[in-house]
C-alpha cells in the first residue's frame, strides 16, 4: 500500500495502490441519473449469464452500451459492436455515464479518457467474480473507471500475478475507482454477494466499468 503518498490531501481520494484510487462517495450526486440510465439501457440489451469458454454460466448478469460490448462464449471472450442476443448494436453510451467517467479519470491525474465501452455487471445474493485480469481491451495506457452502486461488495485486488496475495477492501454505493498505470493489469475479484436491500437497487449491486478498447468487426 502506498496510502501515504496522498494522504492528507482529500479525504475522498485514498491511493489503493501505484496507479489506483478510491474516490468514496464520487458518484453519489449522480445516483438517479445512472439508475435511470442502466434501466434504460437493460430494456434495449437486457441482462443475461453468459457463458464461459470453459461452459460455466456466469453468476454476474451483464450488458453493454457504446460502440463496443465486452462478451464471452465458448468462442472466447471479446469486444463485440453488436449484441449477440439481438444481432443489433448496444445501446449509445449516455452523456452522464463518460461525463462522470473523464471527470473520475481527470481527478486522479488521467487526462484525455475516452471510454468506448460500458459493461454493466449485476450481482444477486451469490454472485461472485472470480480473480481475473482485464486484458482484452488491447490498449493498456487508459485507465479503466468502475463505479459502484446498491449493494456493498467485497473486493479483492490482488498483483501482478494470480498468486499474489490479494488485498480486502469494501466497495460500496457511490464508489468510483481508477485503475490506470501499474495498476491496470492487476488481478482482481468481487467475492460472493451477501443478501440485503438498498433503497435505489433493491436486492441487487451494480458496477459499471468504462473501458477504451480496440474494437475488431466481425468479418462476415
Ligand atoms: C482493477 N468488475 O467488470 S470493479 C469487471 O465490481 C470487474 O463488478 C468488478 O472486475 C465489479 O471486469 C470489479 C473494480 C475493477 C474493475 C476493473 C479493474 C478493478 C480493476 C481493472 C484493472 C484492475
Ligand atoms: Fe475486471
Amino acid at each position: 500500500m502506498q496510502r501515504d503518498l496522498f494522504e492528507g490531501i482529500d479525504d475522498n481520494k485514498i491511493q489503493l495502490s501505484d496507479g489506483a484510487f478510491l474516490l468514496k462517495a464520487f458518484a453519489l450526486p449522480f445516483e438517479q441519473t445512472l439508475m435511470k440510465a442502466i434501466h434504460s439501457i437493460s430494456n434495449n440489451a437486457p441482462f443475461r449469464h453468459l457463458m464461459t469458454p470453459g461452459g460455466r454460466r456466469m453468476s454476474v448478469a451483464m450488458t453493454n452500451c457504446g460502440l463496443a460490448g465486452w462478451v464471452s462464449d465458448k468462442g472466447g471472450y471479446r469486444y463485440d459492436h453488436l449484441d449477440p442476443l439481438s444481432n443489433e448494436v448496444w445501446p449509445a453510451m449516455p452523456y452522464e455515464f463518460s461525463s462522470i467517467a473523464q471527470q473520475a479519470a481527470e481527478t486522479t491525474g488521467f487526462y484525455n479518457f475516452s471510454p468506448n465501452s460500458c459493461l454493466i455487471n449485476r450481482y444477486e445474493p451469490g454472485a461472485r467474480l472470480a480473480l481475473h485480469q482485464d486484458k482484452d481491451e488491447g490498449d493498456f495506457s487508459q485507465p479503466i473507471v468502475s463505479v459502484s452502486l446498491g449493494l456493498p461488495a467485497k473486493f479483492l485486488f490482488g498483483g501482478q500475478k494470480r498468486s499474489d496475495k490479494p488485498l480486502r477492501t469494501q466497495l460500496v454505493h457511490g464508489d468510483v475507482v481508477v485503475w490506470g498505470g501499474a495498476s491496470r493489469l492487476a488481478y482482481h475479484g468481487i467475492d460472493r454477494l451477501k443478501a440485503g436491500h438498498h433503497e435505489l437497487t433493491g436486492a441487487y449491486r451494480y458496477n459499471l466499468t468504462f473501458r477504451s478498447a480496440k474494437i475488431i468487426e466481425n468479418l462476415e
